[in-house]
Formats: structure tokens, sequence, C-alpha cells
């Protein structure tokens, strides 16, 4: 009997240390062999504001593509023509191994870009691969992009239009009432010695909404949000009208509802002057009526 209990006990402890071996060896196979990691900060602001993206954990002194892409952004559609048109305002490319592509669905074979190099020089427009900008056109979908591929000359550009005329829609005015912009921006970036890069971006002109940003050397990559808001739009709808005036308003009155949780106080903050005020409201009809230029949220 004892004999028995020690030879049980002694099969227990062994099938106890095969199944920690086979844990350790599982874990080891498991694990990667390097964790990349991505950090936004801010994570969450205004159109226009600066923004730093930093990654760890790829190889020393390599190349790294960081590529930040927005999806589902509503361009409205001019009810008397049947145009859109989207404007990135001082669009910054920082350095030259830089690109972006701009796909618009429900649309005709149409498009065109207009750049404004600085405000005193008159628009290109261009309408077919030339001077780096590629289009392409997928009719089944009434999809059409256009890339302007690396290397991308420097500075910070006046205006880039993306424009043309929507499909025919069932809406009064014969047109859809709006089209879907997706954006993507991509850039090249250089490790350090230990594996990291820093790169602060200038969202001047970028179109708002939740950037899904990627960075990668081929072999690791890691993955980090950063969401965009329009300055203006206070109530979160994706566009800056007499509405988010109201917001302003209402929530400087305490009314139930209009608080921080249901506006977004960084957009509401227009006049450039901290805290949101009913001097916000003011500034923002003002600019809504073309009396004041620009907006200056934080
Ligand atoms: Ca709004
Ligand atoms: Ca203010």
């Amino acid at each position: 009997m004892m004999k028995k209990k020690g030879i049980r006990k002694g099969r227990g402890m062994r099938m106890k240390q095969t199944a920690i071996v086979a844990l350790i060896l599982v874990a080891f196979i498991a694990a990667p062999a390097s964790a990349a990691t991505l950090t936004v900060t801010p994570d969450s602001t205004t159109s226009g504001a600066l923004v730093t993206i930093e990654g760890t954990g790829f190889g020393a002194d390599e190349e790294v593509t960081l590529t930040s892409t927005v999806t589902g952004f509503k361009i409205p559609v001019s009810p008397g023509d049947g145009k859109y048109a989207y404007s990135l305002v001082d669009f910054n490319i920082s350095q030259e191994n830089t690109s972006f592509s701009l796909s618009v669905r429900e649309v005709e074979d149409d498009m065109e870009i207009k750049v404004k190099r600085f405000w005193w020089t008159p628009y290109w427009t261009i309408d077919e691969d030339e001077l780096g900008f590629t289009f392409t056109r997928d009719d089944a979908t009434n999809t059409s992009a256009v890339t302007r591929g690396m290397p991308t000359p420097t500075g910070v550009y006046c205006v880039v239009t993306v424009t043309g005329t929507a499909v025919a829609g069932n809406s009064p005015t014969g047109y859809v009432q709006n089209v879907t912009l997706n954006a993507t921006i991509t850039k090249k970036v250089k490790t350090n010695a230990t594996g990291g890069f820093k790169e602060v971006i200038d969202t001047h002109g970028v179109p708002a909404g939740t950037y899904i940003i990627n960075a990668t050397n081929g072999t690791v990559s890691a993955e980090a949000t950063l969401t965009l808001s329009l300055c203006g739009d206070a109530n979160k709808d994706g566009d800056v009208g007499a509405y988010d005036c109201v917001c302003i308003a209402r929530y400087e009155a305490g009314i139930p509802g209009y608080d921080a949780e249901t506006l977004n106080l960084n957009a509401a903050n227009v006049n450039g002057i901290d805290g949101v005020t009913i001097e916000d409201a003011r500034y923002l009809a003002r600019y809504l009526v073309g009396l004041e230029t620009e907006l200056h949220c934080p």
C-alpha cells in the first residue's frame, strides 16, 4: 500500500513537472520576438493641433512606414450643380517622404485636384496623371481616387482641393446629399539606435475623424488611434453650423444635456481665449457669417 502510494505520488509530481515545462515552452513560443508600441499624444484633439507619435520596439536605424487612415468622412454636395469639394487648408508636408491618397465614393469620373501653393500663386488644376499625381477609377462602386506619391515637395500648401460631381441620387435635388471621403497619409520615418522614433505631425487641413495609425518595418508593426474633431463642431455631428452656437450658449447657461459629456469643449472653445463662454458662441456666429476668418481652438 505504502509503496503504491509512493509510486502514485512520484507519477503525479512527474506529470506536474512536465506540465510546468510544457507551459514554459508554450509561453516562450507564443511570446513575439519583440513587441512594438505606438503612442499618440494627445490621442483626441481638434484638427490643426500638433500631435506627437512615438514608436518603440523596432529595429535600430531602420525605415518605418507610418500610415494614417481615416474613413467615412462626409462631404456635402451642392444641391444646385451636384459638385462636391473638400479642401485641405494649410496642409503641411514637413518632409518629402510623404504621400497622400484621397478616395471619394458615389462620384462621377471627373475628379480634379486644385492646388494653390502660396496665397499669391494661382490654382493648378490637375485632372490626369501628372506632377506626381495618379488617378484611379472604379466604375462598379463609383469611386474615384487620387494619390500623390513620394517624394512630395515640402512646405505648407495654401489649399489642396479635391472636387468633382456627385452621382445622381434620390434627393429632391437629383444628386446624393453627400459623398464619402477616405484619406490616407503615409510617411517614412527613421528609427534611432534603440529602435524608437518620435514624429510631430501638424494636423492642419486634414479631415476630422478617427484615424487608425499604423507603424511597420515589414515584420513588426504597432497600431494606435487618433481622433481629430472639427474646430467649432461643439455637438460632434461633423459639421460647423448655427446649432453649434446654440449648444455653446446652452452649455454656458447650464441647461441639462449640454455638458462636457455631450459636447466637445475643445471644439467649442473657438475664440482663442481660455474657457468656453458665451463669447465663444458669439465668435462662432461671427465666423459663420464671415465677420471672422479663423477659428482658434486650443
Ligand atoms: Ca456641429
Ligand atoms: Ca473661449
